[in-house]
């Protein structure tokens, strides 16, 4: 019996992708959806000029940036260059994210860069007033990712520009909208505004020389440190490499792991079961700025021999609002699976017809609310059967896809 897992590239999925093809960037017509259909071959000055008529449109606006709930260094920095990019049209962008930084890495980026972006909680923000905003654009994300972008869309502010990499995860409406899934990283795509002359950075300005060194980080941290690279990425870097303060990004990368991350991945590693090199582990409970132990978890499972995909996950528990939602990373070696594909066929989607994950190349996430069951509860004998159930859950799914021929699931 074939695998369920299907591998080949042109398989029947319901997942618009856009052509394997890197040199061809697609570019939807103005006012459309995302459609495949609707999309039009355009080569990259033609996007760039399409960006730039956007912005002069909009000069002199207020625009909200929103990125996803637990930001990655190649949000940041694109979300950052998109700014300083408006900043030459008049437009004033704040950049928004709920959740928290938590990767030691992402922490230190922020510190080191004065990088610009704002941490809003989902009930303060809803609180705000946001008509002072004209539009809203999306970077590194197209919305599934973050709390505040419902929001958003609650208070009807229109959503003027989309730049992203992942996987077509829903259907928006944008004035512009630059979808690649076929490149690494966001950061690959802004550089290339800027190569394009967008905004001409300069060695002279402290800011350009911070924004190039989060861009070098961003790219390198999505393609696996250039190792996934393609040639736009390593053109890209190529263009940073003028700008960026290397000492800048080694401090980033020096930033230590804190104890209780290191715990996380000692518990992956203990929990973890292998079926057909595939990794699976889950890691219990832990606390909501210790999130990003769960990727880095993943990242080092799949290194171990004879494994070509990881997926760890756990309950993560926020003291503030006394939620707790199911939160899982994948990460895969193997060019023939897509995360994106994977991760939504496992778990499929809830009520409202909403994935609960999604990914990009060689990696993907996912994250369950436990709803009803989610507030925190002292009896620990009550906490370990919820967590029991959860595990249970979730390897079943996984399994379904990893093992199919395998009717019983297997726990240890
Ligand atoms: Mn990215």
């Amino acid at each position: 019996m074939p695998s369920k897992l299907n591998t080949s590239s042109n398989h029947n999925s319901t997942i618009t992708k856009t052509p394997a093809n890197p040199g061809i960037i697609n570019l939807p017509l103005e006012g459309t959806n995302l459609n495949r259909e609707e999309q039009s071959d355009r080569d990259l000055s033609q996007i760039v000029k399409k960006l730039e008529q956007t912005l002069e449109k909009h000069r002199g606006e207020r625009q909200i940036i929103v990125i996803q709930d637990f930001p990655d260094p190649d949000a940041l920095s694109s979300a950052w260059t998109y700014q300083l990019i408006a900043e030459k049209y008049e437009i004033q962008c704040d950049i928004v994210y709920s959740g928290t930084l938590s990767h030691q890495e992402n922490i230190a980026l922020v510190k080191l860069t004065n990088l610009p972006a704002k941490r809003k909680t989902a009930p303060s923000f809803q609180a705000e007033d946001l008509s002072v905003y004209q539009g809203c654009v999306l970077v590194d994300s197209q919305g599934t990712n973050s709390q505040l972008f419902p929001i958003i869309e609650q208070a009807k502010i229109p959503l003027v520009v989309v730049i992203d990499h992942h996987s077509k995860q829903k259907d928006l409406l944008a004035e512009f909208i630059d979808l690649r899934s076929q490149t690494r990283a966001t950061a690959t795509i802004l550089t290339q505004y800027l190569q394009e002359g967008l905004l001409n950075f300069n060695t002279s300005n402290t800011k350009h020389i911070k924004c190039a060194t989060a861009l070098m980080h961003g790219l390198r941290s999505d393609t696996n440190r250039l190792m996934q690279a393609q040639e736009e990425d390593f053109l890209a870097a190529a263009y940073l490499s003028r700008f960026y303060d290397s000492q800048l990004l080694n401090a980033v990368l020096q930033s230590a792991r804190s104890r209780r991350v290191m715990d996380v991945i000692e518990r992956s590693l203990r929990n973890r079961m292998i079926k057909n090199n595939f990794s699976i582990a889950g890691v219990g409970y832990l606390r909501y700025d210790d999130r990003d132990a769960i990727p880095q978890a993943a990242d080092f499972l799949v290194t171990e021999e004879d494994i070509h995909t990881a997926v760890v996950y756990g309950i993560v528990h926020d003291e503030d609002d006394d939620i707790e939602v199911v939160i899982g990373s994948l990460r895969t070696t193997k060019l023939t699976l897509d995360p994106d594909e994977f991760i939504k066929e496992v778990f499929g989607q809830d009520n409202y017809g909403r994935f609960f994950g999604g990914g990009r190349h060689m990696a993907g996430g996912f994250e369950i609310p436990v709803g009803f069951l989610g507030s925190f509860n002292d009896n620990s004998d009550y906490a370990k059967l919820k967590w029991e159930v959860f595990d249970t859950q979730i390897k079943q799914k996984l399994l379904r896809l990893v093992n199919p021929d395998d009717d019983v699931i297997q726990t240890d």
